[in-house]
């Protein structure tokens, strides 16, 4: 008997350790089908934003709207939203919403009148497919989901036009796709 001889693992053990090691390989292999199935399931993506607290926002849980369902949500009328008198509405947070819908090609609405200075907050959705939503010379680029709403607020600081753009690949109609801001001088003061 000498210290130096490699240990030798007969028949038996080794396939005592081959079994278990087959165990935890199918074990890993059930956990990511399990992972995998359970994300398609419950519909696990990044959310970009949830309501802005405005009562009609109800139809908009944490980000998501069902896209067969927009009339029931302030999608239904695209633009910024007005009071009775046809007056933006200020939210909460000291900003106005604004709420567009991609799909068919084409954004709604396709012009969109906002004031300068103001912090706007868009929020965005896809009727069909995804689309792209850039505006042109910005940072503002974020992806349109179907059944998912894209909230970010952006202040346009000159009054003038801007544009909005899709970049992503829809479909034959994809180069139409573009909606027109109209930065207004701000009117007023109160
Ligand atoms: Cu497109």
């Amino acid at each position: 008997m000498s210290g130096t001889d490699p240990v030798r693992l007969d028949h038996h053990t080794l396939e005592r350790y081959e079994t278990a090691w087959l165990g935890v390989a199918v074990v890993l292999t059930i956990l990511l089908f399990v992972g995998v199935l359970a994300s398609l399931i419950s519909g696990t993506y990044p959310l970009l934003g949830s309501g802005t607290g405005h009562a009609h926002d109800a139809a908009i849980v944490k980000g998501h709207v069902d896209p067969a369902q927009l009339a029931a949500t302030p999608f239904a009328k695209p633009g910024l939203v007005m009071d009775d008198s046809g007056k933006p509405v200020m939210n909460a947070q000291g900003t106005l919403d604004a709420y567009l819908v991609a799909g068919g090609f084409t954004y709604q609405p396709s012009v969109l009148r906002v004031p300068a200075g103001v912090p706007v907050t868009l929020h965005v959705t896809a009727t069909d497919v995804v689309h792209g939503f850039q505006l042109t010379g910005t940072n503002v680029n974020v992806e349109i989901l179907p059944g998912h709403v894209a909230s970010l607020t952006v202040t346009f600081r000159h009054p003038g036009e801007q544009h909005i753009i899709c970049n992503e690949y829809c479909g034959v109609g994809h180069h139409n796709m573009i909606t027109r801001f109209i930065v207004e001088a701000p009117t007023e003061t109160p």
